[in-house]
């Protein structure tokens, strides 16, 4: 671990439910919410319940749970945004560009010459919880579909 977790950083209190957020799905290893910066419509964030800043502070176990969430939430991108390409990203660290440091994927549905400048725009409140109303209809749908 490059510095000590801060247990206060934004998405630990996000977790805890002390700080609003637009959620898209949650379980008992993850939470998936809308990217209030997005870099491009429908930018969704998971991040495990897990004390890690980035990939290398990441147990297997939690890093397969947010790559399990991740698969289901690309599904419901991909229905709700009509858009087949999602970029994956994630900065581990500040001289990468980390901001917030609780480990989080960005799941991105947009080619990747399309995308804002990270952090550059914040997204309209009421579209952000349209299209996480959205995207849960859809993962629950996705859900409730026989194998
Ligand atoms: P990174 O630089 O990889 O740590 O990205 C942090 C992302 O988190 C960035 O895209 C903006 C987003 N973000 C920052 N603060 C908040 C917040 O309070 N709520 C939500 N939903 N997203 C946030």
């Amino acid at each position: 671990m490059t510095k000590p977790y801060d247990q206060n950083n934004i998405f630990a209190r996000i977790i805890r439910g002390e700080i609003p957020c637009h959620k898209v799905y949650e379980d008992e290893h993850t939470l998936a919410f809308m990217d209030v910066m997005p870099q491009a419509r429908g930018h969704v964030l998971v991040v495990p319940k897990y004390a890690a800043i980035e990939l290398t502070d990441m147990p297997a176990d939690y890093l397969s749970a947010v790559f399990a969430t991740a698969q289901k939430v690309i599904a419901a991108q991909r229905q709700v945004l009509h858009r087949q390409g999602v970029v994956q990203m994630q900065l581990s660290g500040a001289d990468a560009g980390q901001s917030v440091f609780h480990y989080h994927i960005h799941l991105i549905p947009a080619h990747v010459h399309e995308l804002a400048a990270h952090e550059s725009q914040s997204a309209d409140q009421a579209d952000l919880a349209k299209l996480a109303g959205q995207l849960r209809a859809a993962l629950d749908s996705n859900n409730a579909q026989p194998d």
